[in-house]
């Protein structure tokens, strides 16, 4: 499939501004990949699908992961917002065919990350942080930093999400944690 119809799948299912973060979310991840490798058709892919699932009812999401015996039930614990990715992979499989285990992966992590993250992984997690569309405290050492190391941007990604999350009280999904640890202790070696 090539991106283009991989827009024109999404675009139905997204307010025009999240298809708009869509399209910046593609572009930065293909500035990634020319700059760290990677199957640029894959990174398209993932990018382009990543929030499919963002504006589709909070309670048809959790219909989804009832549904299905491969996602992880203590999903349903935490904050709606974690549900999209894994149901947007789920979706991208059944309903257009897109088989690729790392594409699917870099679709269902992207929000929480995880640990022993792919780089497909990783160029989606972060551009979807970094896209120019984005705005918050950090946000421009997050670009700057991820223009110099791809695991470093991912690391202060999460330790930012983390941190603001803590000062929200609100709580943190066991995956983000570990993704951050994951990348911690690589990041000493
Ligand atoms: O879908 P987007 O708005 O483009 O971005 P996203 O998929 O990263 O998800 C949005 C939010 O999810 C992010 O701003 C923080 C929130 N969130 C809530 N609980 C957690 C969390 N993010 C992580 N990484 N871990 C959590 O436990
Ligand atoms: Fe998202
Ligand atoms: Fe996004």
């Amino acid at each position: 499939m090539d991106v283009n119809k991989a827009f024109e799948i999404v675009q139905p299912f997204l307010k025009p501004e999240r298809f708009e973060h869509t399209k910046r979310v593609v572009e930065t991840a293909v500035k990634l990949s020319q700059k760290y490798g990677g199957d640029q058709n894959k990174v398209e892919l993932a990018a382009a699908f990543h929030d499919i699932a963002k504006n589709r009812p909070a309670d048809l999401l959790k219909r989804w992961i009832l549904r299905e015996p491969l996602l992880p039930r203590d999903l349903l614990e935490f904050h709606h917002e974690l549900w999209h990715g894994p149901v947007g992979a789920l979706m991208v499989r059944q309903d257009y065919g897109i088989e690729d285990p790392d594409i699917l992966n870099a679709i269902r992590y992207h929000t929480t990350g995880r640990p022993a993250m792919t780089k497909l992984e990783k160029i989606v997690f972060i551009a979807d942080y970094i896209e120019p569309g984005r705005k918050f405290p950090g946000i421009e050492e997050a670009r700057e930093i991820t223009e110099k190391d791809l695991d470093l941007g991912c690391h202060v990604a999460l330790k930012n999400t983390i941190q603001f999350l803590m000062k929200q009280r609100q709580p943190i999904y066991p995956a983000t944690f570990y993704a951050y640890n994951d990348l911690t202790q690589k990041l000493k070696r």
